[in-house]
């Protein structure tokens, strides 16, 4: 291979072997599904605490058009994304909106979800419910502030990601008065969102909390999405019936649970109303890896499960492109194939539901056998049937890799 001196080498390989993978969707089929692309995923520069940036910064503007050439057809935002602090609440906050509601519009995109940031300016060190009055009542405003914001850019959903509620040093908060404090915030946002979804003429927004065990608090209060449900139902809000969840993949594997039974719980609930998608390590770091390339056959039974329990809200695209791509990367690799692996997850999951030997183990397995009363003749009569988890369990690899569909290595 021909040593590479030039940038347009590197663009023309890169260029080249990405067509040559091939399997990629048109941007019309793209915008089928309920797929939504945050700012800030795409405007993620590569930094972290021992990271310096490695990309470009790109604006609302460029990741619209970018979006839209993909066929993400959704776009979704923190407000601190587009309004600088200081600009929150003000005319500026409603200029730089109606520009970028615009800017949506000539795409013909929507704006799915405003969520709220509660973690990154200085004034969150105590976290949004800090036992400083101040604090609390400034947090108000700004989840009011955005829920204001919602119904200006048309959105749906509100999520929360109370990322600092939670402490570095033991015994220097109380947990039960933070999580009063917070439970307060959170009926701010719904009884504004009341008057306010009346005076626009459109439903309410959905609120949806967001857990992550760990990250950038030590101990978190709320630290997985089954705290989160219990959260909902303890008698403090106001509005649960405004209240559900927005579980993210990677969030529930970080303290090694098995994000199907978490979605499984939230579904079971009827509080999974977004789901923040990508892939990772358990008890890991937040790596936010794109969906599908670390647990494609989690991933698979995941989407199996939500098909089959009728799940209809986003799947946001919240993950973080790896240092290592470029800012053309991000919009040539990192979204459209994510978004094609999602979308081929999704079909093989139907896949999987129509499976005449998934089917018909699962009948026979649900169906059980007779022949017995006491422990020891049930179990005996059962002996052979349980085999069949196992090959359902091998059945959903070979669908992974398309042996279903006659894909055979020759050895
Ligand atoms: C961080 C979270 C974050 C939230 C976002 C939405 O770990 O995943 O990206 O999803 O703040 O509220
Ligand atoms: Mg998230
Ligand atoms: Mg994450």
């Amino acid at each position: 291979m021909a040593t590479i001196t030039s940038q347009s080498q590197e663009i023309s390989i890169v260029d080249r072997l990405v067509s040559a993978c091939g399997g990629s969707y048109s941007a019309q089929t793209r915008r089928k599904y309920f797929i939504t692309g945050p700012q800030w995923a795409a405007a993620y520069e590569g930094q972290a605490l021992f990271h310096a940036p490695t990309r470009q910064p790109v604006t609302p503007a460029q990741v619209i058009a970018e979006y839209d050439k993909i066929g993400i057809g959704y776009w979704c935002t923190h407000d601190t994304d587009v309004i600088p602090t200081e600009a929150l609440g003000t005319d500026r906050q409603w200029e730089i909106l109606d520009a970028i509601r615009k800017d949506l519009q000539k795409h013909e995109m929507k704006c799915s979800m405003v969520t709220c940031e509660t973690f990154h300016h200085a004034v969150w060190a105590a976290g949004p419910a800090a036992q400083s009055p101040e604090v609390r009542a400034y947090a108000n405003q700004r989840v009011v502030n955005n829920v204001e914001i919602g119904h200006f850019m048309g959105a749906q959903y509100a999520v929360y990601w109370p990322g600092t509620l939670g402490y570095m040093l033991q015994g220097a908060i109380d947990e039960i008065e933070t999580l009063e404090w917070y439970a307060q915030s959170i009926n701010a946002a719904c009884e504004a969102d009341i008057k306010l979804a009346k005076k626009n003429n459109r439903p309410t927004l959905k609120h949806c909390m967001e857990a992550k065990p760990f990250e950038p608090q030590a101990e978190i209060l709320l630290p997985t999405t089954d705290a989160m449900l219990a959260f909902i139902q303890s008698g403090k809000l106001t509005h649960p019936e405004m209240v559900g969840v927005n579980p993210e993949y990677l969030h529930e594997l970080m303290w090694g649970g098995a994000p199907r039974a978490a979605l499984a719980r939230a579904l079971m609930a009827g509080k999974l109303w977004h789901f923040d998608i990508n892939d990772g390590y358990r008890l890991k770091h937040d790596v936010d890896i794109a969906v599908g390339l670390v647990n494609p056959l989690d991933w698979l039974c995941i989407l199996v499960l939500l098909r089959s329990h009728g799940y209809n809200g986003p799947f946001n695209l919240d993950y973080k492109p790896p240092r290592t791509t470029s800012n053309k990367g991000v919009f040539s690799i990192s979204f459209p194939t994510a978004v094609d692996r999602f979308i081929t997850l999704w079909e093989m999951a139907g896949e999987v539901s129509e499976d005449p030997i998934i089917k018909e183990a699962t009948e026979a397995l649900k169906q059980g056998v007779s022949g017995g009363k006491t422990a020891a003749e049930i179990a005996k009569a059962h002996a052979e049937l349980g085999s069949l988890h196992e090959l359902i369990g091998h059945r959903l690899f070979q669908i992974l890799i398309g042996q279903n569909r006659g894909r055979k290595f020759s050895v």
